[in-house]
């Protein structure tokens, strides 16, 4: 993945101030810190079921909620607690969600794969691969009905780019001029299917233009590039132009869940990776070279980031366990929401 570097990003760059940086740092930082404290609960058998980590994707997450105001609205897939994360959830109420307990932002009843908060616009969290597309749609349909300026975002993988209802979705956002982002996280790979073995188009946000819907490729492990596409993907959404396609050339480092056992590629790829493109140490040598940061200022930094993941962590194992009578809440809504 060669790195992208165009006149638009080029300017971004030469304008970044560094507190912007710092404030990406810390949120791409407090995700990876966040995700290896997760992995290290689920070796120890305190997270049971699924849970897909996003280590190495930080960079699409933190570069589009930079762009996004109050109000905008997300919706992604399994692999999602960099989203909460990114959007504002409360780190102690995600990890008590993976460990199942009370605390959690499902009361310990969703786990990793199914976390809503109504406070941060957060539509969750979504096991079944693209089913939040068409759900995206549906929370930008509504804004428009509503007629405020909200924008959705829409993630989904390489992998779901594939399923027949994104192109239904496409088809309808675009007809109906509709406010969603459709961001497409392209890690490379679908479980164990690599890109290349799935598909034979070598672009999938070229895909919108048989809709209408104009979109870009992004280099994905650069914070600053993301959030530039983001902002113009934004202003296209806002001024009433209907949707736009991200497609986010991102990877994962970690395996597709916690219990891949990571055939299909070799560890020289991963490594390569880390070595080359890691989007938080790329942010890291900019706050270096430019002399915005002293080594010792970023050491405070992971040491303030772990122990608030910490503290998570310990919550997660306090809080207690749901009470069986849980077991019938939360089923049927008891109430119509009324408001956006
Ligand atoms: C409809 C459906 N088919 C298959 C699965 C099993 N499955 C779960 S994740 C996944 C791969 C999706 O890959 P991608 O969209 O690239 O997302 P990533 O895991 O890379 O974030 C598959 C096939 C599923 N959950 N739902
Ligand atoms: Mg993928």
């Amino acid at each position: 993945m060669p790195p992208k570097k165009d006149a638009e990003t080029a300017a971004n760059r030469a304008n970044v101030s560094a507190e912007e940086l710092l404030g990406h740092y810390r949120e791409m930082l407090m995700i990876r810190r966040f995700e290896e404290k997760a992995g290290q609960l689920y070796g120890m058998g305190l997270i049971g079921g699924f849970c897909h980590l996003y280590i190495g994707q930080e960079a699409v997450v933190v570069g589009l909620e930079a762009a996004a105001s109050e109000g905008d609205k997300r919706v992604t897939s399994y692999r999602d607690h960099g989203h909460m994360l990114a959007c504002g959830m409360d780190p102690k109420g995600i990890m008590a969600e993976l460990t199942g307990r009370e605390g959690g932002f499902s009361k310990g009843k969703g786990g990793s794969m199914h976390m809503f908060s109504k406070e941060k616009h957060f539509y969750g969290g979504h096991g079944i691969v693209a089913a939040q597309v068409p759900l995206g749609a549906g929370l930008a349909f509504a804004d428009k009905y509503l007629g405020n300026d909200r924008v959705t975002f829409a993630y989904f993988g390489d992998g779901a780019a594939n399923q027949g209802q994104v192109y239904e979705t496409y088809n309808m956002a675009e007809l109906w001029d509709l406010p969603v982002i459709f961001v497409i996280e392209n890690n490379q790979y679908a479980m164990g299917t690599s890109v290349k073995r799935s598909t034979k188009s070598p672009s999938l946000w070229e895909r919108g233009v048989a809709y209408g819907i104009p979109g870009e490729e992004v280099d994905g492990m650069d914070v600053l590039a993301v959030k530039a596409a983001g902002e113009k993907a934004v202003a296209h959404c806002r001024a009433g132009k209907g949707p736009y396609i991200l497609e986010v050339k991102t990877y994962r480092y970690r395996g597709h869940s916690m219990s891949d056992p990571a055939k299909y590629r070799t560890r020289e790829e991963v490594q390569k990776m880390r070595d080359e493109r890691d989007p938080i140490e790329q942010i890291r040598n900019m706050l270096l070279t430019g002399k915005h940061a002293t080594e010792d200022d970023l050491k405070a930094i992971d040491r303030d980031i772990k122990a608030i993941v910490n503290e998570a962590a310990e919550f997660s194992k306090e809080s207690p366990e749901p009470h069986l009578d849980e077991l019938w809440t939360d089923i049927y809504a008891t109430e119509v929401p009324q408001e956006a």
